[in-house]
């Protein structure tokens, strides 16, 4: 791929000549999580669809599958499926997972018919997704083919947006907890489905440990690699760091992309003022021995990021040692709206211009 610069580094990215994709526009790759990625994946597009034609935008997101869950039966892909809706205009918003307008008729005929477990909510217009997905991985495809499928009824394609699971092996992020479950002695380790430790006990049970059963064996999904090594930005939106794109680096040969891609790696920070702006980052990242602080999640990307986008609470708190050179900037980074999303994607962008391309693979 040819790779014209009309404007040396450090402009704004607009002002790149960006190389010709099918589209004529750059290529963004974003791995994501849930809410907190969706919401920022939103504003992306809302920034992108205010420029100019000739700067259209090819999006891949790579989405965590390590939150995925069989339940009666069905396949459910929670991070896939909030992006999916809320890139598509179906998300219950104040929620920021599931969708708008539901009921919940099949889950009250389930409670009756004393199907369980009944701590994880499935709508019944939720539950059509579900069931398409299984159907269609039972009959072969694989989650990367199904989610083409379901991205289109959602009409991401129209929106320049691809999205893939990081892997279509399955995997699942396990979380090992020491309480005292019924049955289990005092002290003893029991491993839980992240599904039930996040939902169910909300967290508050304190996690030894996570394991992601499958992961050892995972493949990335076809296109996964290829869309950040031929990125011109590659963005790590506002997710969960440890079990959202913690997941998705820990799939093989992920994160040597990152460490190996011409893209500026530009991250968004989840954290602010010290605190997860919501979901439990902070209980995930103490089994991790890591601090709950900008700085502390930014050193879980350490070999590979090149800029840090960081709320401008917590703008004082420098990054660690060996992480000197990437260039950080600050700002507000509450998603109150739409707007506002597209207003850090766009901050997130005009950093990775800034950044530019790099000339070989990150330092590490
Ligand atoms: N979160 C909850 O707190 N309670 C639920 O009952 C619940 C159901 C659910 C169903 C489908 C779906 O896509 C997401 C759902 N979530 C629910 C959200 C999900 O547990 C997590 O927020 C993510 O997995 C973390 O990103």
């Amino acid at each position: 791929m040819n790779y014209t610069r009309v404007i040396p580094p450090r402009q704004p990215l607009v002002c790149y000549k960006l190389p010709a994709s099918d589209n004529g526009g750059m290529r963004i790759t974003a791995l994501t999580g849930g809410v907190g990625g969706a919401r920022f994946l939103r504003g992306l597009l809302h920034h992108l669809s205010e420029r100019a034609e000739a700067d259209r935008a090819e999006v891949t997101v790579i989405g965590n599958t390590g939150d995925d869950i069989t339940l009666y039966g069905l396949r459910v892909c929670p991070d896939l499926d909030t992006v999916l809706y809320t890139l598509g205009g179906g998300v219950e918003d104040d929620q920021g997972w599931g969708r708008a307008d539901e009921t919940f008729h099949a889950q009250e005929e389930l409670a009756a018919l004393g199907v369980r477990p009944q701590w994880f909510r499935l709508g019944d217009r939720d539950l059509a997704t579900h069931v398409a997905r299984s159907q269609w991985l039972g009959q072969g495809m694989p989650l990367s083919a199904v989610t083409t499928r379901l991205a289109t009824r959602w009409g991401l394609p129209e929106q320049g947006v691809t999205l893939l699971p990081v892997t279509d092996t399955p995997i699942e992020t396990h979380v090992v907890v020491r309480d005292q479950a019924s049955g289990t002695e005092p002290g003893v380790e029991r491993a839980v489905h992240f599904q039930q430790w996040w939902v169910q006990m909300r967290a508050e049970v304190p996690a030894e440990r996570f394991t992601v059963a499958g992961l050892d064996r995972a493949v990335p999904a076809p296109g996964v690699l290829d869309a950040i090594r031929e990125a011109d930005v590659v963005l790590l939106p506002p997710s969960n760091p440890v079990v959202s794109i913690g997941i998705i680096l820990g799939v093989p040969g992920v994160r040597d992309a990152l460490r190996g891609t011409r893209a500026p790696v530009v991250g968004v920070s989840p954290i602010i003022g010290g605190a997860p702006v919501r979901g439990h980052a902070d209980a995930c990242l103490a089994p991790l021995g890591v601090e709950v602080s900008a700085a502390g999640v930014a050193g879980l990307y350490g070999d590979f990021l090149d800029g840090w986008l960081v709320d401008t609470r917590d703008a004082a708190s420098p990054l660690p040692a060996g992480m000197r050179s990437v260039q950080v900037r600050d700002r507000d980074l509450l998603m109150r709206d739409v707007r506002t999303a597209a207003g850090i994607a766009e901050a997130a962008l005009d950093l990775a211009a800034a950044v530019g391309p790099r000339t070989a693979g990150a330092s590490v």
